[in-house]
């Protein structure tokens, strides 16, 4: 697997800038400064950070949010001065409260000089990384020549189109169009139902708070609750949340309308009987069409005679952008290239293509325009992994 690396080669413990090295102990800050431990190299041989206490740790501050997938350490020619157990740790302040455990290491024996390359299991982005040391191969003194951080760059590509561009493409995700309501009317839009067990409670659901709820009066079966829009939206799912199991809709859709009278179906008739208190449940429907009533229509309850729901959330759909990428530099690899993950779900209609410009503008700041694309002209299911 390729890697790149992302710890700095220091000049001082706080050169270049922003980056900060930093040890709870040096034995001599003359010759073995922590920053001795990224300064590149393994010679001269004085090129190395050297504590005589344990535990003991040897930290890197990168001013700024870092994901790092594994890191390297470089020993000495004396092994007895070796780490042989050890934590390596990520924070985002500075270790004060915030301390994850991102590996850890124990009876790690050494040959003269060696390079070990230890995987962050599940890496996460930290601003602070530092290795604690509690422990060393016998000698008093712990040697760290070099200790450098990598991120795997397989995680990160790029599409080929063939006619010599390259593209990316990035998912945003829907979010809930209704915003967060005080009255069935306000602050915007219209929240009615067919019942409602406390007048005017009903917008309850659409208010977000857990706590409070649409409920029914009576019966269970055909009730329905909708909000309309200001203007014409597309809603292509839904989320709920139930805290009353009993009262929970077993059989229900989302319909859409634009006067309130006549209702599409939007997706399937979902069907649910394995709730779980208190967690939200999101509902796709693939909609595409833009109305301006939409309607969560409830069949029958769990068993009561009554229906509940805590909280609806009428979501928009992902956005789909591609950017063009005007080269292949590393660090374009870097900035735009895709995690792996984002892939799985292309066979989804693109709707936006994005470019950035040659000055290496990014989205939002003005020079990026965004037009429909004939999605058959941008062949990204042939995909070439970079
Ligand atoms: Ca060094
Ligand atoms: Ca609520």
């Amino acid at each position: 697997m390729d890697e790149l690396r992302v710890s700095p080669i220091m000049t001082s413990d706080t050169s270049p800038s922003p980056y900060i090295v930093s040890a709870s102990s040096v034995y001599n800050t003359s010759w073995y400064p922590a920053w001795k431990a990224f300064d590149g190299g393994f010679s001269p041989t004085d090129s190395h950070w050297v504590s005589n206490v344990f535990p003991s740790w040897l930290m890197l501050d990168y001013g700024r949010k870092q994901r790092v997938d594994k890191y390297k350490i470089q020993v000495n020619s004396d092994i007895l001065k070796s780490p042989k157990n050890w934590t390596f740790e990520g924070s985002n302040d500075s270790f004060v409260k915030d301390i994850d455990i991102l590996d850890t290491r124990t009876n790690i024996a050494w040959k003269s000089s060696e390079i070990k390359i230890f995987e962050v299991l599940s890496p996460k982005e930290y601003r602070y990384y530092r290795i604690k040391v509690t422990a060393n191969n016998g000698d008093t003194y712990l040697y760290i020549v070099e200790l450098s951080m990598y991120i795997n760059i397989s995680n990160k590509f790029l599409i080929s189109s063939g006619d010599g561009k390259t593209h990316s493409i990035q998912i945003t995700s829907g979010k809930s169009e209704v915003p967060k309501m005080t009255s069935p009317t306000s602050p915007s839009g219209e929240v009615t139902t067919s019942n409602t067990y406390t007048p005017d409670g009903h917008y309850r659901a659409f208010d977000n708070d857990d706590t409070t709820f649409w409920q029914t009066n009576s019966p269970s079966i055909n009730q329905w609750i909708q909000y309309k829009f200001v203007k014409k939206t597309v809603i292509s799912s839904f989320a709920l949340l139930i805290s009353h199991l009993p009262y929970a809709p077993n059989n229900f859709k989302l319909q859409g309308s634009d006067d309130g009278i006549v209702f599409t179906n939007l997706g399937e008739e979902f069907s649910v009987t394995d709730w779980v208190v208190k967690t939200r449940r999101v509902f796709e429907t693939k909609n595409k069409t833009p109305y301006l009533y939409y309607r969560i229509l409830t069949l029958s309850t769990n068993s009561g005679n009554v229906i509940r729901i805590d909280s609806i959330e009428l979501i928009s759909p992902r956005v789909y952008e591609i950017k063009e990428i005007p080269s292949q530099t590393e660090q374009d690899f870097i900035k735009y290239g895709m995690d792996r993950v984002t892939i799985l779900d292309l066979n989804e209609e693109i709707v936006l293509k994005s470019f950035v410009d040659s000055n290496q503008t990014t989205l939002g700041s003005g020079k990026v325009f965004s037009q429909k694309i004939n999605t058959s002209k941008i062949p990204i299911k042939k995909v070439s992994i970079t």
